[in-house]
């Protein structure tokens, strides 16, 4: 296991449409294993690929809490074979944009179509927390991130945030 360097916005990664997996293999399962790790370390509820710089469909989350114990969901090559007409807004932070929110609009309920850890096809009905996670994760596969769901003017205003957020905490 391993943890894992996040990137930061602006990257050219995190803007790039990430591989499909051909298959799930030791490789790819040492990738979810060290996202996984990463993702508690940060501490973050869900991790794309690229966001550590490797430019693949994968994906983990977990959003359990102290009541429900670990909730681990590891995707390879998600897909979102339904999403609801029905409209939630959460207010989203992502590990790419340290210190920054800003609530979005997505469906409120999803069905997602995806490989396991296993390389074994399976099928996830996913609403509130876990449908906004899992829909700001693919997102990013497709070199999305959740500024670009805002209006140019709350955009423009994280990202000159997060220009000063990076200056003042440069190494
Ligand atoms: O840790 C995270 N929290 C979060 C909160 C609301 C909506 C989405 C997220 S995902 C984010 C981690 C991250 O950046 N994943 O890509
Ligand atoms: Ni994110």
């Amino acid at each position: 296991m391993a943890i894992l360097d996040i990137l930061v916005a602006p990257h050219p990664v995190l803007k790039k449409v990430a591989a499909p997996i051909d298959e799930v293999n030791d490789e790819i399962r040492q990738l979810m294993d060290d996202m996984m790790e990463t993702m508690y370390d940060a501490p973050g509820i869900g991790l794309a690929a690229p966001q550590v710089g490797v430019s693949k469909r994968v994906l983990v989350m977990d959003i359990g809490d102290e009541e429900t114990g670990p909730q681990p969901i590891k995707m390879a090559n998600p897909e979102i074979a339904w999403a609801s007409d029905d409209m939630s807004s959460y207010n989203e932070g992502c590990l790419s944009f340290p210190e920054q929110y800003a609530n979005v609009d997505r469906p409120s309920q999803v069905k997602i179509k995806y490989l396991d850890e296993n390389n074994v096809a399976q099928e996830l009905d996913a609403d509130g927390l876990l449908a906004t996670c899992v829909q700001h994760e693919i997102d990013h596969l497709d070199g999305v991130v959740f500024v670009d769901r805002l209006s140019s003017l709350k955009r423009n205003m994280i990202l000159r945030k997060l220009k000063k957020w990076v200056k003042s905490n440069a190494a």
